[in-house]
Formats: C-alpha cells, sequence, structure tokens
C-alpha cells in the first residue's frame, strides 16, 4: 500500500501536477529571486514562456558551483523570517552548500519521506533505529521526520557509538535500521566479535543509502541481519533523503517523488537530455520547495530512468540505483568530499608540496582513506643532509618535525571534511604525474560494491 494517492495516479495525471507545479516554480524564482530572475533573462525565458513540460529544455542548468556561489542565502526565494530549519553539506574551501527549508518543504519532505518509510514497509508498529546522523546532515532529521508521521516510534541514535547502538537494538527491540550500508556492515563485524546473533533480533527491515552501495552489499546485509534492505536516494540540495525509493515488495529501482522533483537525464558532457532507458546524469528540477527551488539541478549521480509498471502498483517513474558520479567527489562512510578540500589544507602547510594522492580501500567493510603527500625537495635534502653528517640530535629533530606535519594534516583535514584520515608522507618526485588532468583518486575498494 502506497502512503499517498499521487503516487499511483496516471501518467496524464501526473503531467497535469507536474506541469502546474512547475509553472508555478517558474514565476515564484522569477518574482522572487534577482539571482534567477538573471538567470532566466539571460537564456530569454519568461514564466509564461513555459506551456508544457518540455519546455524545461529552454531553462538553464544549475551547478553546485552555482549555489556555492551564492553562499550562504542569496539562492534563497522564501523570505528569511519563513525559514524553519538550516541543513548543509561540506563543501570546497571550507564554503558549504546552505539549504533553507520553510515549514511547507519541512511537511513535504515529511510527506516525501513518509512515502519512503511506506515503501519499505514501515508502520506505526514500528520501533525506527535511526542510525543517520543527526545536524546539518539531511539524513537524522528527514528520516525521522517521516518515521514519525507513519506512526513508528522513533529512537534518534544517531551515527557513531557503535556498541551502544547494538545495545539499543537489543533491548529496545528495534525492528528497523535506518543507516547508512557500511555503518551498518561494521556494527555487524562489531557485534560479530561481542557474539551477537542480528539474525536473531526483532529487526525485520532497513532503509539505507546516502553513499553508493550494491547488490552483493544488500544480499550481506540481508544474510546477516535477516532483514529486508531497500535503498533510499536523496541530495540535500533538492530536499535531502526521500527523492526516492524503493518498495519492500519489489526492490528492483526506486520510485521517483516525480511530483515534487521533475527528473531528466542528460548527457553528462553535451548536456543533452536522453530518452528514457539510457544512461546519464540525473537532473533534478525541484517543483514544490519554497526556500531554495532549484531549476535542472545537475546531480552528477548516475543513473536511468523507466517507465514500466512495477508490481507494487506505484505509477511513479524508477530510476536506477546510483552507479556512479560524473565529478570526483567521494562518499566515504556517508561523508561527501571533494580531493580539492584536501589540496586547500595542503596548499597552507609548509614542508609538503602540492603533489598529493588521496587512496580509498577497504579494511573489512569500512571505508578507509590514506592521503600521501610529497614533501618538498627543501624538507628532503635537509633530512638528508642531517643523515649524511649523522647527527643524531638533528636527525631526531627531522623526524619529530615530520610527526607534527602529519598529525597537522589529520587535524586540519578532519576539521574540513569530518572524517579520520591516515596522512603517509612520501619522498618528492614519487607520486606519478600525469600530462592531463591530475588523477587525485586512487579507489581500490572492489568494483560493483
Ligand atoms: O546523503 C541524503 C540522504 C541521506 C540520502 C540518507 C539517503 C539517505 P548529501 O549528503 O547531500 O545527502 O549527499 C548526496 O549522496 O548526490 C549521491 O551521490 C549520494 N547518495 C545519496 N543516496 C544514495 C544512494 C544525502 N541511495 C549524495 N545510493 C548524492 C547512492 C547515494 N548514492
Amino acid at each position: 500500500m502506497a502512503w499517498s494517492k499521487e503516487e499511483t495516479i496516471s501518467r496524464g495525471e501526473m503531467q497535469g501536477i507536474q506541469l502546474g507545479r512547475l509553472q508555478k516554480t517558474v514565476r515564484y524564482v522569477y518574482d522572487k529571486n534577482p539571482v534567477y530572475r538573471k538567470l532566466l533573462d539571460a537564456v530569454g525565458v519568461k514564466p509564461d514562456d513555459i506551456r508544457t513540460l518540455d519546455d524545461i529544455r529552454r531553462l538553464s542548468f544549475t551547478t553546485k558551483q552555482q549555489i556555492r556561489d551564492q553562499y550562504p542565502f542569496n539562492l534563497f526565494t522564501a523570505p528569511q523570517e519563513d525559514i524553519v530549519e538550516f541543513h548543509a553539506t561540506s563543501g570546497t574551501t571550507g564554503k558549504m552548500v546552505v539549504v533553507g527549508y520553510t515549514r511547507n518543504d519541512i511537511e513535504l519532505w515529511t510527506e516525501v519521506m513518509a512515502r519512503a518509510c511506506t515503501g519499505a514497509g514501515i508502520t506505526r508498529h514500528d520501533i525506527v533505529q535511526n542510525i543517520y546522523g543527526y545536524g546539518l546532515f539531511t539524513g537524522g532529521l528527514g528520516t525521522h521526520y517521516g518515521a514519525m508521521r507513519v506512526g513508528a516510534a522513533v529512537i534518534p541514535m544517531s551515527g557513531g557509538n557503535t556498541q551502544r547502538q547494538i545495545t539499543m537494538m537489543q533491548d529496545f527491540g528495534s525492528t528497523v535500521v535506518t543507516s547508512t550500508p557500511s555503518f551498518l556492515m561494521h556494527i555487524h563485524e562489531v557485534g560479530e566479535q561481542m557474539g551477537v546473533d542480528f539474525r536473531k533480533l526483532s529487526l525485520r527491515t532497513g532503509l539505507f543509502g546516502a553513499e553508493p552501495w550494491s547488490e552483493s552489499m544488500r544480499q550481506a546485509i540481508e544474510e546477516k541481519f535477516g532483514i529486508k534492505a531497500c535503498d533510499m536516494y536523496g541530495l540535500s540540495e533538492i530536499i535531502g533523503p526521500g527523492v526516492s525509493f524503493e518498495c519492500h515488495e519489489v526492490r528492483k529501482g526506486l520510485h521517483i517523488n516525480e511530483d515534487y522533483f521533475y527528473p531528466e537525464i542528460i548527457h553528462p558532457e553535451t548536456g543533452e537530455v536522453l530518452p528514457c532507458g539510457e544512461e546519464g546524469e540525473l537532473v533534478l528540477t525541484t517543483i514544490g520547495n519554497e526556500g531554495q527551488p532549484l531549476l535542472r539541478y545537475r546531480t552528477r549521480d548516475v543513473s536511468r530512468l523507466s517507465l514500466k509498471p512495477c508490481a507494487c502498483g506505484r505509477t511513479l517513474v524508477m530510476m536506477d540505483r546510483i552507479t556512479g558520479r560524473t565529478d570526483d567527489m567521494l562518499i566515504i562512510r556517508g561523508v561527501n568530499f571533494f580531493p580539492s578540500q584536501i589540496e586547500s589544507i595542503i596548499l597552507k602547510r609548509q614542508g609538503v608540496s602540492p603533489h598529493y594522492i588521496v587512496v580509498v580501500d577497504r579494511k573489512g567493510s569500512m571505508d578507509e582513506v590514506e592521503v600521501r603527500i610529497e614533501v618538498t625537495d627543501d624538507f628532503m635534502s635537509k633530512a638528508a643532509a642531517d643523515v649524511l653528517k649523522g647527527s643524531e640530535q638533528e636527525i631526531l629533530k627531522d623526524v619529530m618535525l615530520a610527526r607534527q606535519k602529519v598529525e597537522n594534516l589529520k587535524r586540519d583535514i578532519k576539521d574540513i571534511i569530518g572524517i579520520t584520515v591516515k596522512v603517509t608522507l612520501v619522498p618528492p618526485g614519487t607520486i606519478p604525474r600525469s600530462e592531463g588532468k591530475a588523477k587525485r583518486v586512487d579507489d581500490k575498494r572492489p568494483k560493483g560494491n
């Protein structure tokens, strides 16, 4: 059973809703926001020019960089006094991507998340252990709102606290977990060492997302926990979690809440709109948001749309699980960052050069990051000279200095991106140079996982 009637309406009815909301959104941003008015004027589009859904193609794309350029509030379309909540994701050189929600936006978010929860089979009889982080990250609160709306009891655990998560599952009898897939697998590893058999607990379903995960990861979660694992997709810029979700009955693709988020798939290089069924970059237009509506936002996520009917009865257009990104954004343990954020830190520190590589690998079920950075020639020759001189005191000083550098870099990186990484200093010239685009990421994680 779907949560709301819009999930099962005919294509014609859906398109009618979409067109009305698209026209309203374009008029709203044109009238209320000078940045948008300028952008629309630049492509020669007035709100009245949007007469059919295909007219959306006359609008230009919006990018993450454009949102950053308007930091923090210049893309807000609602007046400040109507904003009731902020969220944000980290961004390059410290500038975050900020989102503001009006009361109606929170209502919309709650509604789409209630659909996602219902899709996963969550009802008022459930106890939902919400392991998504609460805070500026949208995962915690978005899931909280939706789970409460369907009447479930929410345990607002937030992330971390692995052992306590296990205790809560055991003592509170949680029936649902909502978490990044990687963290749930970590909980399993820790629990196994404690002798916990998760299959014997009350857990029966889970809502997973915020990072790429594969069919084999789903199988592993379902086996290890004895639950049904459903995928849920979203991004802060658009609303947070709840853009699309899987139904527990079928679990083969995600239903897009297209009456609020209008999807297109484009060729990532040419920007050409691709027909249904072809793989490309997902572009989303919010057609219900008030705080910060986005027109044709380039998500950089790669997927494919399908209009095939789903056995669950929902008629919403479906998208494939995300298969990759068209930029170099990394998602580690649910935290998003770009290599360029690390670069900005390296450039501020002395004794290290801007030659670096971010190595990502998987140890057990957890992704680990090592940042290899070349020290400068000066640093190296001083150390080499001290070794040749045989001056123990000086060598010791060099070693201490190098250790200090590593600690400082680790701390700075943690401050900016929020996760602990391993930092390794390497001799000058040892990181491979590239003639074109520098290779900043060496992703050693198994593909398709
Ligand atoms: O991750 C929102 C969210 C929270 C979704 C909880 C699902 C569950 P951001 O932090 O802005 O928002 O990150 C958005 O994460 O563009 C994708 O690249 C990636 N992502 C999110 N969900 C999935 C998923 C939240 N189910 C970015 N599969 C997006 C693959 C996902 N990637």
